[in-house]
């Protein structure tokens, strides 16, 4: 059991995460409902208004405070208990982020920023929205300080020894969202809150994309790697194995953290105003993520294998059979890791040139990332909390509780494998994301897209009845589970792997190269940007 005082840190981030899921899943139902045209919002409740919701509170909120609370705890976990200026400044951070949090979706529920949750520019919400946002970046920057403070305290009370793997994960994680939220701060503080309040008139919507876009792809391998440190290690000590190699998983961490930032063109390709070089050059900077991906998912299958085999298992394929598929600490996670395989391939589509003029703005998109950041990284976190609630409430996960778990991930992974295959297959027919209810005057093509529409609505029932099962699971192991001692599972490295590189640890030079392939990739189109630069635009309120 970890400290009293860092545990009630990490709940309370646990907490907020849990209140913008169930939010944000309310809103995600109600939009497969007008979708399908079934169903009619009551005049005041605006379409735009409800993906605004669905999109902050689930891909922002609900990610961003998961994320926090399970890294807080795992840095007590494996670190020890937190110093006390850490843990002041983490509650300090976690004070400014809720207070944005409720800002934002105040204004959001008031219909005064219905902007969505890229809120693109020329649309323009009320100042308070861009205010609220930076009270989340500038909180969640005081917990990067404080996760950084207690790594550099305990590095330097233990003469420099190796960091423990998931401390370190945690340390590389809020280093790529510094660097990722940088981007976003310069767009709001310097583009949009002066613009919004009426300072200056115009806003300049290709650099907003473009600061946007550096900040939204970091964005997924900020929710990613927290998932991939349940895998690396938690799941090896779950399934009675050792993690492969502790250097290979540091290695990926740093090659996420090179390669994730000087991308955002890949969401950029249908942009006019960038050559076609730059898009080029970051689209092979994209791909390189494929390797660490794939080193991921190489020393995740080694871990299951020589875990079966110790187990006895014979055959090519007989450890599969062993593996703990009745443990939902185990099988939520492993779910959401055989969906990232046709995740991860409808993403090199997304981001190939000529193939993403296909998919462009397209629900194929939309079913792209309810695989990845709704699925896989859903999942795995949903199989987080399992244990982690009970664990850090000193209660016990129940084999009652286990067996809902297991009904919940597999209703999820139906219901996603419902809404999501509708969304993929209508969108190669040409349905676009983010539009309310239409038939385009009947025109015969848009008919054909509703009987897809309709099965969204279905697979999205099935998910958000799964929800309210994760909501049942979660109450009771905080409040009324059995009182017992939980495990926070923390796998040990396998004998034969190869000891750990220190330059592995060497910040200066990993945060360094990634300062400089950020230069490298951004700064002349930037300057063309600017010397180019299109008319500016006024603000527009469309809802
Ligand atoms: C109850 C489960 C869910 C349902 C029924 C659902 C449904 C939907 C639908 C129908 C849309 C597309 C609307 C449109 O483009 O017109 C959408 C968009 C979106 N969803 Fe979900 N979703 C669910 C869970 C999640 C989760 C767990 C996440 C993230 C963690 C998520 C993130 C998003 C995002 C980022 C968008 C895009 C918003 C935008 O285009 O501005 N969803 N969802
Ligand atoms: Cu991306």
């Amino acid at each position: 059991m970890i400290d009293k005082r860092d545990a009630n840190l990490s709940l309370a981030f646990l907490t907020v995460s849990f209140i913008a899921l169930f939010i944000g899943a309310i809103a995600g139902l109600l939009q497969t409902f007008v979708r399908s045209g079934a169903v009619e919002l009551p005049l005041s409740i605006g379409y735009y208004q409800l993906l605004t919701a669905h999109g902050v509170l689930l891909a922002l909120i609900f990610t961003t405070f998961f994320i926090l609370g399970f890294l807080y705890a795992g840095i007590s976990k494996t670190m020890g208990t937190l110093y006390d200026v850490p843990r002041r400044t983490g509650w300090l951070g976690f004070v400014m982020m809720t207070f944005g949090t409720g800002l934002a979706t105040v204004l959001i529920l008031l219909n005064k920023a219905t902007v969505l949750y890229t809120f693109y520019a020329p649309l323009q919400a009320s100042p308070w929205f861009y205010i609220a946002l930076v009270h989340v970046v500038v909180g969640s920057w005081l917990c990067a300080f404080s996760m950084w403070n207690q790594y550099y305290i305990w590095k330097s009370r233990t003469k420099n020894k190796l960091s423990p793997l998931f401390s370190y994960m945690a340390v590389m994680t809020m280093t790529l969202w510094f660097v990722a939220t940088l981007g976003l701060a310069a767009t709001v503080l310097l583009q949009f809150i002066p613009w919004s309040i009426g300072w200056v008139d115009k806003i300049d919507i290709l650099i907003s994309r473009t600061l946007f876009w550096y900040f939204g792809h970091p964005l997924v391998y900020f929710w990613l790697l927290p998932a991939y440190m349940c895998w690396y290690v938690v799941i090896p000590k779950i399934i009675g194995g050792k993690i492969f190699s502790d250097a290979l998983a540091r290695l990926s961490f740093v090659l996420f953290l090179l390669f994730s930032i000087p991308v955002g063109f890949h969401h950029q390709l249908l942009e006019p105003g960038i050559s076609h070089t730059w898009k080029f050059f970051q689209v092979i900077l994209t791909f390189m993520v494929i390797v660490p991906s794939l080193m991921t998912a190489f020393s995740m299958f080694a871990v299951f294998e020589t875990a079966g085999r110790k187990k006895g298992a014979k055959g090519l394929f007989g450890w599969i059979k062993v593996l703990p598929w009745r443990d939902v600490r185990f099988f939520a996670p492993m779910m959401g890791m055989l969906i990232f395989i046709p995740a991860g391939a409808g993403g090199i589509i997304n981001a190939s040139h000529q193939l993403n003029q296909v998919i462009h703005n397209t629900l194929w998109v939309t079913g792209h990332f309810h695989l990845t950041v709704a699925s896989t990284v859903a999942l795995t976190f949903f199989g987080i909390c399992y244990w982690l609630i009970p664990y850090l409430t000193g209660r016990t996960l129940t084999p009652r509780m286990n067996k809902l778990g297991i009904i919940q991930t597999i209703m999820w992974t139906i219901g996603m494998a419902i809404m999501s295959g509708a969304m993929h297959i209508v969108g190669l027919f040409g349905a676009p994301r983010r539009t309310s209810y239409t038939t385009y005057a009947d025109h015969s093509l848009a008919v054909d897209w509703i009987p897809y529409q309709i099965a969204m609505a279905v697979g999205g029932t099935i998910l958000f009845l799964a929800i309210i099962l994760l909501m049942y699971i979660v109450w009771f192991l905080a409040f009324k589970a059995p009182k017992g001692l939980m495990d926070f599972p923390v796998g040990e490295v396998e004998e034969s792997a190869v000891s750990t590189p220190v330059i592995l640890e060497n910040w200066k030079l990993w945060v360094g190269i990634c300062a400089m392939l950020i230069l490298i990739a951004y700064t002349i189109p930037f300057g063309h940007m600017i010397e180019h630069a299109p008319p500016g635009s006024s603000g527009y309120k469309f809802w």
